[in-house]
């Protein structure tokens, strides 16, 4: 599929790159550009072991596109709610970890799509919030339900309905974000993160992340059976000898995948 709104740049180390490009709407999100993320994340490829997502321009992503929305009848709102939670629940079941480099404006679905990624990171220059009931609506994109599960339900009833916009210090205060850097440091430090993990074994890393993910949705003994039966199937795993043996023969592990 050619992408019309997805910059896609292959670095080095398995790591991918992807600038959402819209930028005459601050990268607003519409049906078209939700519909290459969503194709972009159903087809990642087996080498690719960490993906970065930023926006173009000044803003990250300025939400869902109110033009395109406006007039929707409630069984198109529907629709289109329900194709940016599949793309969201692709960005979030990613088999690899997925990095928001958050550069700029992460309103509504903007906000939503950072907390379907694994990680963010924030530029001085980002904003975040969820406007969405100073539009007459909720948040549709997972935002009633992702945001409450990283920064807590008290934080989350705040940013949602008071729709107040929050600076980066604030982001970093309250757990949204992990850690925030110049703007011009920002794709490097995402990439350098990103560069870490892929030098990992993919295999535990992508256990790791679906203990973490399936885990945090259920009870604590469901959880445990999920992290043990993960860390069981490392153990079939060539990385997990490699990773051993190189340990304890002094040496630095070569990890395959495999
Ligand atoms: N949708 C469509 N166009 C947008 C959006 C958007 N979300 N945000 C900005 N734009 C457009 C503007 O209309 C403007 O276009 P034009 O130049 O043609 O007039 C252009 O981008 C530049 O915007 P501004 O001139 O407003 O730029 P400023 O720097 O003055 O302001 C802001 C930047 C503060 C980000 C401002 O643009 C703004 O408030 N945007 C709207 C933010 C917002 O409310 N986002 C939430 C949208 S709702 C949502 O995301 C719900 C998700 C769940 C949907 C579920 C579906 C049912």
């Amino acid at each position: 599929m050619d992408y019309k709104y997805l910059i896609v740049e292959e670095k080095p180390n398995g790591v991918v790159l992807i600038t959402l490009s819209r930028e005459k709407s601050l990268n607003a999100l519409n049906s078209a550009m939700l519909k290459e993320i969503h194709h972009f994340f159903s087809n990642v490829d087996e080498d690719v072991r960490c993906i970065i997502i930023t926006g173009a321009g000044k803003s990250f992503v300025a939400g869902a596109d109110i033009a395109e929305m406006a007039n929707f009848t409630a069984s198109e709102a529907y629709d289109f709610a329900k194709l940016g939670m599949d793309t969201f629940m692709e960005i979030e079941k990613c088999r690899t970890p997925v990095i928001a480099a958050v550069n700029g404006f992460a309103l509504g679905g903007g906000c939503e799509i950072s907390i379907a990624c694994d990680i963010r990171l924030a530029s001085t220059k980002a904003k975040f919030g969820q406007p969405e009931v100073g539009l007459g609506i909720t948040p549709g994109f997972g935002g009633t339900q992702r945001l409450s599960r990283v920064i807590g339900p008290g934080y989350a009833k705040e940013l949602i309905y008071t729709t107040e916009m929050i600076g980066a210090d604030k982001a970093y205060q309250i757990g949204l974000v992990n850690h925030v850097y110049e703007p011009e440091e920002l794709i490097d430090k995402a990439v350098e993160m990103a560069n870490k993990i892929a030098s990992h074994a993919p295999k535990a890393v992508e256990y790791a992340k679906q203990s973490i993910i399936n885990g945090s949705q259920t009870d604590i003994d469901t959880a445990m059976q999920i992290e043990k039966t993960h860390f069981g199937l490392c153990f079939a795993t060539n990385d997990q000898k490699e990773g051993m043996d190189a340990f304890l023969n002094k040496r630095k592990s070569e990890f395959t995948g495999e």
